[in-house]
């Protein structure tokens, strides 16, 4: 059996480590006040990487740049950036800071010129987030969808690229804990050749292994840590 990259998700709203209910701003639980604490734990279970994502950068209400300097500074883990990238300066920004690699939605999905730009200066660091919401990708913080974009194109787009990859978050599942939606990650991993790190969903070790043999290169999980459905150290030494 293949492996599959466990990555736990740091997600940052008024400088705080927060999960959100279906990406919805007004169901946030707060678990942490101190993201960079958060990581160590990560890190000390074992974790080779940590998706953190600014959700105040996402719906462009602010940004926890400072924060997230100094988390990628205080720890020795990769780390991929999300939220509020939508420029090249940004990205040059984030890994001159140390991030392993920095994450694109509404950029990925509204701007192709920029995408495809980003993509060829930053080989290999850039990846793309496709948050579906009713077969249409959401974006800007999940405060709207783009629905004139087809999916198939927008990956047939993307898989020309020297992406990193691709993110896929099912986003009625994600902070629910109701179990992935592997019918979605079905259909995606047909459609692209690109790595696929699976988000949303996610509640037991059962649900990894789903996710890992649907082909997913890495399983991204939330609310299922910081609940302790999961532990981290299990979850690595599948
Ligand atoms: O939960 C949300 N409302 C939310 C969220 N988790 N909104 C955006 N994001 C994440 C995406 C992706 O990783 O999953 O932010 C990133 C996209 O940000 P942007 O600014 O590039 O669209």
């Amino acid at each position: 059996m293949r492996a599959v990259l466990v990555i736990p998700a740091i997600d940052i709203l008024g400088g705080r480590c927060v999960r959100l209910y279906q990406g919805d701003f007004d169901q946030s639980t707060t678990y942490s006040d101190d993201p960079a604490a958060m990581t160590l734990d990560f890190e000390r279970s074992g974790a080779n990487r940590v998706h953190v994502v600014d959700l105040d950068a996402a719906r462009s209400t602010g940004d926890n740049r400072a924060v997230i300097e100094s988390l990628i500074a205080g720890t020795s883990l990769t780390i991929q950036v999300a939220g509020g990238i939508r420029s090249s300066e940004q990205i040059d920004a984030w890994l001159a800071a140390g991030a392993t690699a920095v994450v694109m939605g509404t950029a990925a999905v509204r701007e192709p010129e920029l995408l495809a730009e980003c993509a060829h200066k930053h080989a290999g660091q850039v990846l793309a987030a496709l948050d579906m919401r009713d077969g249409k990708p959401a974006v800007a913080g999940w405060l709207e969808t783009e629905e004139s974009v087809n999916i198939a194109d927008l990956i047939a787009r993307w898989d020309a690229l020297p992406l990193a990859g691709l993110i896929l978050t099912a986003t009625d599942r994600d902070g629910t804990m109701t179990g992935p939606d592997l019918e979605s990650l079905a259909r995606i991993r047909a459609m692209s050749r690109l790595p696929i790190q699976y988000s949303g969903g996610i509640s037991s070790m059962d649900d990894i292994r789903a996710v890992r043999e649907a082909d997913a290169t890495a399983v991204i999980l939330g609310r299922s840590l910081y609940e302790g459905a999961i532990h981290l150290d299990d979850a690595l030494s599948l």
